[in-house]
């Protein structure tokens, strides 16, 4: 048996006790006390509510012996499609001008990595940045050179601003209140990380980003270190919330270089947040990370309650809320 096949055998921490199948709420007292041991390799996180279903589509690769790449490619792809996600891909909330601009990232167990931002009418941008990852030497392109190498990829043209986030943005513009901060009910980039089945880790991280931001806006989501980090060797990261506080903490970077210290992965996305908290005015904001490790234990943690985030394992299919920083 290899390395990679004795890590199977790992602890799953913080998991929820006597969880039948289907997806409920775990209740934080819960959370707290249990712990879970499982003998079989696969593990899905994903962010938000919408990561329940993310997890299932990745999931269905995973236990087909299927690559984590391919996992959480499928698993961001099922949530870019979703016409009622407001942040992310169609339907996703657009800029002060009205245009829906994308930021995406993959990164796959090699330490490959592939970006894109600030992609317009292109519904896959998780896609087209694994096209950047394995069909060019580069690792982001941005704006209208995304644009065209999607298009060249075979990708096609979508307007992506559904009726819905057209009527939204019109009445938004009747005030034009420019509030680039995001508050707790107005962000859900989908990130999700996994384990495949053989052991390796892979993530996928993709955003419409912050709903009428500045017209050429990017966020953390596609920065590779600040919305994802994935290191094969030791786990991955990934961010949601207001990305710029990500970004001047290299937030999932952060998380992935303290396991490699010896955190546990919810010690390491609260160490994150610690390292924004003590810096920045955090009042207005909500940053919330997840991260698992090489032995397949995870966690989570954010800025404020109110961020839950979705486990898909052989033994556990739950959506539970993560610790936070401000307490209720
Ligand atoms: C960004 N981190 O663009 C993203 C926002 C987010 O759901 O998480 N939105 O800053």
């Amino acid at each position: 048996m290899n390395q990679d096949r004795r890590s199977f055998f790992y602890t799953l921490l913080h998991s929820t006790f006597g969880i039948a199948a289907g997806t409920i709420l775990a209740s934080r007292s819960s959370y707290a006390k249990s712990r879970r041991k499982t003998t079989q390799p696969g593990l899905v996180l994903s962010t938000w509510k919408h990561g329940v279903a993310a997890n299932a589509a990745a999931w269905d690769i995973i236990v087909k012996n299927g690559a984590a790449l391919d996992a959480v490619e499928a698993g961001a792809r099922l949530t870019e499609a979703n016409p009622e996600g407001r942040s992310v891909g169609l339907g996703g909330r657009p800029d002060r001008e009205g245009i829906v601009t994308l930021d995406a990232c993959i990164m796959d167990q090699h330490g490959n990595a592939g970006s894109v931002a600030f992609l317009q009418d292109i519904k896959h941008p998780i896609s087209v940045a694994r096209k950047v990852m394995q069909e060019t030497p580069h690792v982001m392109l941005v704006g209208k050179g995304a644009q065209q190498f999607a298009l060249q990829q075979g990708f096609r043209k979508e307007n992506l601003l559904t009726e819905a986030t057209r009527k939204e943005y019109q009445q938004w513009r009747k005030k034009s209140q420019y509030q680039p901060i995001i508050n707790i009910e107005n962000h859900d980039t989908i990130g999700v990380i996994a384990q495949d089945q053989h052991g390796n880790l892979s993530g996928a991280c993709t955003t419409s980003g912050l709903g009428y931001k500045m017209h050429g806006r990017v966020g953390d989501s596609p920065i590779i270190g600040a919305g994802l980090f994935v290191d094969n060797e030791v786990g991955a990261a990934a961010a949601t919330g207001t990305g710029e506080a990500v970004m001047k903490t290299c937030g999932s970077f952060l998380i992935v270089e303290r396991m490699r210290q010896g955190a546990s992965p919810m010690q390491a996305c609260k160490e994150a947040v610690l390292r924004i908290v003590k810096h920045q005015d955090y009042r207005d904001m909500q940053v919330a990370y997840i991260a698992i490790n090489k032995q397949g234990e995870y966690g989570a943690f954010s800025i404020r309650p109110g961020f839950p985030y979705a486990i898909k394992s052989h033994d556990l299919d739950t959506l539970q809320p993560s610790d936070a920083y401000v307490q209720k």
